[in-house]
């Protein structure tokens, strides 16, 4: 389990800030009116992210007795389970121009005690002189942040109308701070946040190049004494793990089962053949009758890359709205190996 804080004024762009991240609608946006004063608690099915999304602050009190209400409280419920405040992200609206001391002190406060990353939100233009003074501000405070800057963002799409004609300005500075985080982040939650993130296609990617990578280095390995046709089972099995790793970063989720009887389809054997280490007997060029090095490294590494490339494609229509299921994912990985034979 991932776990978010959410922290800034209300209407800063919290809300939006999280649900473009992971790409659902985990936390209720534009509701106006501050409701409670509770921390509340946002979770989704299928989803292993909790977000905890704190309130606007009473005045009169100190920026550190609010920061340590905040982090008290949602410590209680995260050692319950075990765990621990990932990261909070710190919402401060670009447009504002400025930040307060208050703001400053709080933030301060947070990322003493959890990585925080302070988020210029609702950002139009990071280049415009205003931005660009704030940034420098907020970078001479010298606070303990991710990354020791702010981050200006524009979560979402912004149409702007001058005199009945509309400008759209794109999304940016998502994957500056997605990339930012999961470098602070551990294994396990930075696994996470880069297969669950719907943003950065990158990142995604590069996660999976590097399982690849090392999947075929350790092929190259096992047969660095040439394997026998008949005894090829410990490299099949290493890429049926390789295709289960890069589904869960890419997000997506499949049976290895169903993966290996599709790539048998691709071959074109029979339904008796259609396990995983009698189709990669298929899959794997003899030379003399056995498996050398080379041969298992260079085939590892072309499946792998047949198979990021089916999912890339996936992913960018996935990020497009569009829903995919273990067919698409076994359709596409087919025309990619195809492709590259
Ligand atoms: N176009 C666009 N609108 C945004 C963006 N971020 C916030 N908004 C809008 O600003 C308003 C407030 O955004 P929220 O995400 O609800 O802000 P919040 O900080 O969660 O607000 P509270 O939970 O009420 O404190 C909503 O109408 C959003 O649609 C953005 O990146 N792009
Ligand atoms: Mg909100």
């Amino acid at each position: 389990m991932l776990n978010v804080m959410l922290a800034g004024r209300p209407g800063a762009g919290k809300s939006t800030l999280v649900n473009a991240i992971f790409g659902e609608a985990i936390a209720p946006v534009g509701t106006g009116a501050p409701v409670t004063q509770e921390i509340e608690r946002y979770r989704r099915p299928r989803l292993p992210v909790t977000v905890y999304d704190t309130p606007g602050y009473e005045l009169g009190k100190s920026p550190t007795e609010v920061a340590g209400y905040f982090l008290e409280q949602i410590k209680q419920r995260v050692v319950a389970e075990e765990s621990e405040i990932h990261f909070a992200l710190y919402c401060s609206l670009a447009a504002n121009n400025r930040v307060e001391e208050f703001e400053v002190d709080l933030v301060r406060a947070l990322a003493q005690e959890v990585h925080t990353a302070f988020v210029l939100t609702q950002c139009l233009d990071k280049e415009a002189q205003e931005v660009v003074d704030l940034r420098s501000h907020i970078d001479s405070r010298k606070l303990p942040i991710v990354n020791s800057r702010p981050f200006p963002v524009l979560a979402e799409e912004k149409l702007l109308s001058f005199s009945g004609q509309s400008v759209s300005v794109k999304p940016f500075g998502l994957d500056d701070l997605l990339r930012a985080l999961a470098r602070v982040l551990p294994a396990a939650q930075k696994r996470t946040l880069v297969s669950r993130q719907r943003v950065n296609l990158e990142l995604k990617v590069k996660e999976a190049n590097d399982i690849v990578a090392e999947t075929a280095l350790k092929a190259a390995a096992i047969a660095a004494v040439p394997i026998p046709l008949y005894d090829i089972g410990p490299l099949s099995a290493l890429q049926v793990a390789m295709f289960a790793r890069i589904t869960r970063v890419m997000g997506f989720s499949i049976e290895p089962r169903s993966l290996a009887a599709a790539c048998a389809a691709v071959v074109g054997v029979g339904s008796a053949a259609r396990t995983a280490s009698s189709f990669l007997k298929l899959v794997f060029p003899l030379v003399g009758g056995v498996v050398n090095a080379s041969v298992a490294g260079s085939t590892t590494y072309a499946m792998g890359a047949a198979y990021i490339k089916a999912c890339e494609g996936l992913l960018r229509l996935q990020i497009a709205g569009v829903p995919i299921d273990q067919d698409d994912i076994i359709g596409a990985l087919v025309r990619e190996w195809r492709k590259a034979r």
